[in-house]
């Protein structure tokens, strides 16, 4: 029986090393939630990436605060489960608030892994002992700026790189990236800025030979952005309108988008993300993993979902400097020259979280007992 004596909320603030700017604004800090759940000496982690604000997903920090500790909480508690993968059936009364089931089930996750003194990557099935990293970056306020970043990750070795876009931000900087880096693995993501309005705009993007253009329509649709597939050679990939293996087996089965990146803080946890991911090898889809700025917390997790064999393209799990001066686990996570990241082999998420770290960032704490 998975049954913690104690869970701890923490919500932290971390300054990021460099702003990001996607098209629903910019942050200079990240806000997330930790999860530590304690059981029989061994401690247990997960991270609900949720931000201060509902601007990717309906979701925050403070909701996920709220919807833990007044309903998922007490569910586990009333219904202790035997194994992380009978959550998603314990909280299915619960709609939506997928952010905060997904931070819970990791904690649990690392503790049963823990507890078995076998990597979360084992027990996920994953199979990769190094994963391939990419990296996203941020809408610049020049192009110039951009044109430097792009330059220095490339230099660090990452294996792809995303650009943000956004109307007005788009043709001309693709086409100076394409001018700089003609070769290097390139795609962008709009983060639903655009409509079917910019249909002949959108096509445009065919002629930088991106390896897709991520979630360019409205964060719910899977049907415009089938219109849209039809008319473009660039193949769609949806992250926001992908909430569940079904919606994914849906948005396949309409031909809306050609690949998913699956964030497992977006559908629910680890094992929805297993699911969508069974669902897309079986439809023969790549996917990768995708990102929400997260701490070492949220890494880790990504690092061991993303040793499972569908994970076929470069992912957003970036090293732990491009984000942070000093992230809250040791060792960081460390982005190789060959643009790769080693799976850890020692048990649960294979990163020792260092509290002392966590706390120095907490500006929230709640115990639940
Ligand atoms: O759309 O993938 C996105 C960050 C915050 C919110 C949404 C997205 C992103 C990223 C960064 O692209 C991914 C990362 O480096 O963690
Ligand atoms: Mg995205």
């Amino acid at each position: 029986m998975l049954r913690p004596h104690r869970l701890d909320l923490l919500h932290l603030r971390l300054p990021l090393l460099h702003f990001f700017e996607t098209s629903f604004g910019r942050v200079d800090a990240q806000e997330t939630l930790l999860v530590r759940v304690e059981a029989d000496g061994l401690v247990g982690w997960g991270e609900c990436p949720a931000s201060a604000g509902p601007f990717y997903s309906s979701e925050t920090v403070v909701t996920c605060r709220y919807v833990l500790r007044e309903f998922l909480v007490p569910l586990l508690r009333a219904h202790p489960v035997s194994d992380p993968t009978e959550c998603g059936a314990l909280f299915r009364g619960v709609r939506g608030h997928r952010m905060a089931k997904a931070g819970l089930e990791m904690a649990l996750w690392d503790l049963r892994a823990r507890r078995e003194g076998r990597p979360l990557s084992a027990l996920y099935g994953g199979n990769r002992k190094r994963i391939e990293s990419g990296v996203s970056l941020g809408i610049e306020d020049r192009v110039e700026d951009l044109l430097a970043r792009v330059g220095e990750f490339i230099a660090r070795g990452y294996r792809r790189i995303k650009v943000k876009i956004k109307p007005g931000w788009d043709l001309a900087v693709l086409e100076s990236l394409r001018e700089r880096f003609p070769d290097v693995p390139l795609m962008a993501d709009a983060n639903s800025a655009y409509t079917l309005d910019d249909l002949a705009h959108l096509k445009r993007l065919d002629a930088f030979r991106l390896m897709m253009v991520e979630q360019p329509l409205a964060y719910e649709d899977i049907v415009d952005h089938r219109r849209l597939q039809a008319e473009m050679a660039t193949p769609i990939c949806l992250d926001e309108s992908i909430h569940s293996a079904d919606d994914a087996r849906r948005a396949l089965e309409l031909g809306s988008c050609r690949i998913i990146n699956i964030k497992q803080a977006r559908v629910g946890g680890p094992t929805e993300a297993r699911r969508l991911h069974d669902v897309c090898a079986r439809a023969g889809a790549p996917v990768w993993c995708g990102g929400l700025l997260e701490s070492g917390v949220g890494r880790a997790h990504n690092v061991a979902i993303s040793s499972l064999p569908g994970f076929t393209l470069p992912g957003d799990v970036s090293g732990s400097d491009r984000y942070w001066k000093e992230d809250v686990v040791e060792p960081p996570v460390l982005v190789a020259p060959d643009g790769t990241i080693q799976v850890p082999t020692g048990p649960g998420l294979g990163y020792e979280v260092v509290e002392e770290r966590v706390a120095r960032w907490t500006v929230a704490k709640e115990t639940l007992e």
